[in-house]
């Protein structure tokens, strides 16, 4: 006999819609979403069914009754079971394997040129050398004058310097920290100068017009050219690895006499043990402190000596890393820059 009761007709309805949900279900919440679905008490599909109860012919009203009870229980135990079942599933590992280690989120790291500087911090600090700041917009004194540089030197022309309204510039190099420095403290100074600096050039693949330096500075009594030549050559060997031989060019500067550019070269070994050597590097340029600057910064060049040097740790990360753009190291492009860090996956 055909059931013509509506109600109870409906709930048997419901119990199968119900009943294919919960085999689709896959995981916990799914499932959850099912029994609130169906068996929610306020907005649960079964006590929807049932408030229409009072409309109903009252000898019909216990059949529905049941029936409800009936589908109520059924759906229960059908969601226990496929509970159990998927509970079971996830220790066999037939939708997941939870031995397998987890998927570390990559969080970023150093920035290759962020990294050199890091180790030239790291060799210098071994060395006894603190760091020490200054102002990016500096006056015409402290970038030239008092570094032994006229104003009529080409350094100091337009064409290379970024000029700011009313006579102030963008500093060219990190050397007014030194001057700073040398007229703020007595000797001993053993200092390193690091930060950004300015030049009207043009952005290509060996120039930026902002870039970075670290200079140093050492001053003292009795400080020789022994002392200069001894703590860049072990720089250089830190820096590069033991196996590097360093060699002194002689070179110009305003601010050092003598002057002169350092380079290395390194000796690499191959997997199968064959060396190979490098070309010579030029990594940077140094020299003895003219006395015009110790003089210029009230320090007597009749009692004191020192030596000075300036890198560009972006030129080193380059040779370093065999990047052949320096724009790429400002491009900041996530695919180029995770190449340099430490733990990226
Ligand atoms: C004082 C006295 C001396 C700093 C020096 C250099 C040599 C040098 C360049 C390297 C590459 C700049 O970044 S670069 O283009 N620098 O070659 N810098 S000696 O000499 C000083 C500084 C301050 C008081």
């Amino acid at each position: 006999m055909t059931d013509v009761n509506p109600l109870v007709a409906e709930l048997r309805s419901l119990e199968a819609e119900a009943l294919a949900e919960l085999e689709r279900a896959d995981d916990a919440l799914a499932l959850d979403g099912v029994r609130i679905r169906y068996l929610g008490r306020k907005e649960g599909r079964i006590s929807l069914v049932l408030r229409k109860l009072g409309q109903m012919d009252p000898a019909l009203r216990p059949a529905v009754g049941a029936e409800a009870n009936r589908v109520k229980e059924a759906l229960q135990s059908a969601l226990e079971g496929r509970t159990a079942a998927l509970e079971a599933g996830a220790g066999t590992g037939s939708t997941t394997d939870l031995t397998l280690p987890g998927r570390r989120q990559w969080v970023g790291g150093r920035h290759p040129v962020t990294r050199v500087m890091d180790e030239i911090f790291r060799i210098f600090g071994d060395l006894g050398f603190t760091r020490a700041r200054g102002p990016e917009a500096e006056t015409e004194w402290y970038n030239f004058e008092a570094l032994n540089t006229p104003l009529d030197h080409p350094a100091a022309d337009e064409q290379d310097t970024l000029y700011l309204q009313g006579g102030g510039l963008l500093r060219s190099h990190t050397s007014p920290v030194q001057v700073r420095t040398l007229q703020a403290f007595e000797p001993p100074i053993r200092i390193l100068a690091p930060g950004w600096v300015y030049r009207r050039d043009t952005y290509d693949a060996t120039h930026t017009p902002a870039f970075l330096q670290v200079e140093g500075l050492v001053v003292d009594e009795g400080i020789s050219f022994v002392d200069f030549k001894a703590t860049l050559a072990e720089f250089a060997r830190r820096l590069w690895g033991p196996g590097t031989t360093v060699r002194f060019r002689p070179s110009f500067f305003p601010f050092t006499e003598p002057s002169a550019e350092v380079d290395v070269k390194r000796v690499i070994t191959l997997p199968d043990g064959s060396t190979h050597e490098t070309d010579w590097l030029e990594i940077m340029g140094a020299g003895m402190v003219d006395p015009n600057v110790l003089d210029a910064a009230g320090v007597d060049p009749e009692r004191y000596t020192g030596f000075a040097f300036g890198m560009g740790p972006g030129r080193i990360a380059m040779l370093k890393y065999g990047v052949t753009d320096l724009r790429t190291f400002f491009e900041n492009d996530i695919r180029f820059l995770r190449q340099f860090s430490e733990d990226s996956p």
